[in-house]
């Protein structure tokens, strides 16, 4: 029995080592929710709000979240008695549309909570089997071809298992070519788009077609799967959807339509840990790889991140870099690392994600907070 007698509100901001440039946006810096639910027994389960600071990506921002989150979320999951997480998205979908970020954040803390209080790490309470897994980097728009190869070089060198290149139009295909070219056929790049194109303008992805990349991620509209089934069909790379893909019936959507190949899950996206095991066993069900995506998350998200990528369809390296790849220094203790092999260890002889939050460091970067109460 699962039964929340508080949710804590708080938001923080984190300086990103650089700054990230992706087709709609650049940014500097993350303003990051975090959610402390605590149970009747005193357990505590930590998330994270992958919403960005702009709707540049999806609608939601850290403001309509924490709105969200106060008025819709928490009235609906407060005192009230769940036989267990599971139960929390199937009563927050009841008349209650959108808003997927706000309820994964609580959603995703109520399964850390239930691990925690069973003394099972996240990564099994999810049905995880993996001790480790493989990662990549996410490269955001660089200057010239030329910075671009460099970054993509020092990846590999790394560890790196995957070199996913940010493009838009204007900065597409000169600069994955120069990185095929200088890193050589074996190199396991892929491009993402973030919605940059449409059906009328598709010569940049036909020029793509032909640099042997492992897929090209969400190059049409951001709600859009009719069209990219019409693209998939005219290009031999696999197509790769991470924006349109908002729930298990969208990827059912994706499958029927033949939209695309792969599915990049981001649990925030989709609502959370049950949305995004219902849409990774629809995957394996039909073989479609799937693999973990990131939000630029402090090392409370990636934690949850780091246990949804230990499940068995995980079969590609997910965007989940070590600590280090974003922040001078991470909101948990240990921070987390890769080696040089690109390999990330799954926490799994801990309970709950296996990262403490590092509570002092997340007091002092408080900017805003609300605790919410059963009543
Ligand atoms: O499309 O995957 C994306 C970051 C912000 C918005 C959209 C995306 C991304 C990333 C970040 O690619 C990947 C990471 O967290 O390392
Ligand atoms: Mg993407």
């Amino acid at each position: 029995m699962l039964r929340i007698e508080s949710i804590t509100l708080r938001e923080i901001t984190l300086a990103l080592k650089e700054p990230f440039q992706i087709s709609s946006g650049t940014q500097s810096r993350r303003r990051i929710l975090l959610v402390e639910l605590r149970s009747s027994d005193g357990v505590e389960g930590w998330g994270e709000c992958t919403a960005g600071e702009f709707p540049n990506y999806s609608p939601e921002t850290p403001d309509t979240a924490w709105l969200a989150m106060r008025e819709w979320v928490s009235p609906r999951v407060l005192g009230r008695e769940f036989a267990g997480p599971e139960e929390i998205h199937p009563a927050l979908e009841i008349n209650f549309r959108g808003h997927n970020m706000a309820k994964a954040a609580v959603e995703m803390a109520a399964w850390e909570l239930a691990a925690q209080a069973e003394g099972v790490s996240l990564s099994r309470k999810l049905g995880g089997t993996r001790d480790r897994i493989r990662v990549g980097i996410s490269l955001g728009i660089q200057a010239s071809p030329e910075a671009l190869v460099e970054k993509a070089r020092a990846a590999l060198a790394r560890g790196y298992r995957k070199v996913k290149i940010k493009i838009k139009p204007g900065a597409d295909v000169a600069y994955v070519r120069a990185v095929r070219e200088a890193l050589g056929p074996e190199a396991p790049l892929m491009a993402d788009a973030n919605n940059a194109y449409t059906l009328e303008d598709t010569a940049s992805l036909e020029a793509l077609d032909e640099l042997g990349l492992m897929m090209i991620e969400q190059p049409l509209a951001w709600d859009d799967l009719l069209r990219h089934a019409d693209l998939q069909k005219r290009l031999q790379t696999p197509l790769c959807i991470d924006e349109s893909i908002t729930s298990a019936d969208r990827a059912a959507d994706m499958i029927a339509l033949g939209s695309g190949r792969i599915v990049n899950i981001k649990a925030g996206r989709v609502g959370g840990f049950r949305q995004s095991k219902a849409i990774h066993d629809l995957c394996a069900a039909h073989g479609i790889p799937v693999w973990c995506g990131g939000m630029l998350e402090s090392g409370i998200g990636r934690a949850h991140n780091v246990a949804l990528a230990s499940l068995p369809n995980f079969t590609l390296p997910g965007d989940v870099s070590p600590s280090e790849r974003y922040w001078e220094r991470d909101i948990v203790l240990p921070e987390w690392t890769m080696d040089g092999e690109g390999w990330v260890q799954v926490p799994v002889d801990q309970p709950g994600m296996g990262v403490q939050p590092d509570r002092d460091r997340i007091e002092d970067l408080t900017v805003r907070r609300e605790d919410l109460k059963a009543r």
